[in-house]
């Protein structure tokens, strides 16, 4: 991006061109949209200081971009303002959650992830948006993400008005709750910004105490080493025994922070059909998501987020669920069987061995 294009729409009347960027947005069928500046002096001193504690765990990619995440213009030059916006992704029937929670005999599988990859829906959308508004302007810089690159998507979320940073860390807000996902375009074009939201947390507690393994440290503090969402979904080695059992059924990410926030009860149903949750992940039996074979992983996840975890992941947290399953032949024959296939990485046969240790 270059200052070029900034002058070049010194003429646009940008109060009306937000007015339609919005409605535009809506169109396309995001939830909502807000225009935020690029100062985010505050969660700079936030995110060191959780990086200095480690608890970003293996994911080396929070750190390696040095302040690109903290700062747009260095991450595209020329930033001036980004456009948030939000997806709801809940479905009616949301707080079936809790009761497949409590069956120990059926994978949960966070209810972002039961859909189409988000990555790919909301990418797309935003390049229309970008489209829409050149077509309203002509040229300008800009660049659309979504948990794609370096981008502190829930501190520019909270800063252009899509709610507040909950003490559970993510952002939710008081008419919809927090099911739903962030996206954002870096523009180069001095646009009016909308308030941040205020924060509407209060004395409520329930994330923190609630929480399976205790990953809420402190309020809108996340230990990501301890969350069962890092641990099912970015760790790549064996899960440290500690954390097993209090991951139950969980064989993808974990909703419980969520599910307990009061907030929730105001959640909006999505339109997109794309989050549609697919049969073949929904309320499935973990004794018949461990026979799928390699091929039927990447058949069954294809277009899914789940593809991305691999295989040998999959099969370590669907043998965890398996162990802290009630004990049945049907689960220690399903358990033996997937012993015998010889694909299994040493990570895999450990979970599975674990398992069976479970029923002994
Ligand atoms: C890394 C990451 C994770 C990690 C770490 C989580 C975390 N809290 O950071 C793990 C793997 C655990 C994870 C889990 C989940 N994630 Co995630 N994740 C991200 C990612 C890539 C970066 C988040 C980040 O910047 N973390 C850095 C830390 C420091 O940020 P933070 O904890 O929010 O801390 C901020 C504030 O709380 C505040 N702060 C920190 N300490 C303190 C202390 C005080 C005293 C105060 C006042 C403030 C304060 O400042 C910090 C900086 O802004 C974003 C996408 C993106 N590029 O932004 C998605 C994202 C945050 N994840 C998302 C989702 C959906 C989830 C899960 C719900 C998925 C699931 N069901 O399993 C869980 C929720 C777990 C949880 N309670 O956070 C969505 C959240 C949408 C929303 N409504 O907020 C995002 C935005 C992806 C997207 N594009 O939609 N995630
Ligand atoms: S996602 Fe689950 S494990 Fe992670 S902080 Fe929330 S309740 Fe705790």
């Amino acid at each position: 991006m270059t200052g070029e294009s900034n002058k070049a729409h010194s003429s646009v009347n940008r109060q009306a061109l937000v007015d339609k960027i919005k409605t535009w947005a809506r169109e396309l069928g995001f939830d909502a949209a807000g225009i935020t500046d690029v100062d985010l002096t505050d969660h700079e001193k936030h995110l060191d200081t959780w990086i200095k504690k480690g608890m970003h765990g293996q994911m080396d990619y929070m750190h390696k971009h040095g302040t690109k995440r903290t700062r747009p213009n260095e991450l595209v030059e020329g930033t001036v303002r980004v456009i948030s916006v939000r997806m709801d992704y809940s479905q009616e029937n949301i707080k079936q959650a809790e009761k497949i929670l409590k069956d120990s005999e059926i994978a949960y599988i966070s209810r972002y992830a039961l859909g189409r990859d988000y990555h790919k829906v909301i990418r797309t959308k935003l390049k229309h948006l970008a489209k829409r508004i050149e077509a309203e302007i002509g040229p300008f810089g800009y660049r659309v993400f979504t948990d794609s690159a370096p981008v502190l998507e829930k501190a520019l979320a909270e800063k252009s008005g899509l709610g507040w940073i909950g003490k559970h860390s993510n952002l939710l807000n008081s008419k919809t709750g927090s099911w739903f996902f962030l996206g954002e375009i870096y523009v180069d074009i001095d646009l009016p910004i909308d308030s941040p939201a205020s924060n509407h947390c209060g004395t409520c507690r329930n994330c923190i105490d609630l929480c399976p393994t205790q990953a809420i440290v402190g309020p809108y503090q996340v230990d990501a080493r301890k969350c069962i969402s890092y641990l099912t979904i970015e760790l790549r080695e064996s899960i440290p025994e500690k954390y097993r059992k209090q991951i139950g059924n969980r064989i993808y990410g974990c909703d419980d922070c969520q599910l307990v926030c009061p907030w929730n009860k105001f959640a909006q149903a999505t339109n997109e059909k794309d989050f549609t949750p697919r049969a073949q992940l929904t309320d499935k039996k973990l004794v018949d998501l461990l026979d799928w074979s390699e091929m039927d992983f990447l058949k069954h996840t294809e277009g899914s987020a789940i593809r991305r975890i691999g295989y040998q992941a999959w099969v370590r947290n669907i043998a965890i669920g398996l162990g802290n399953a009630k004990s049945s032949n049907t689960v220690i024959s399903a358990i033996k069987r997937k012993l015998l296939e010889d694909n299994l990485s040493e990570m895999a046969i450990e979970h599975l061995n674990w398992a069976i240790d479970q029923h002994a």
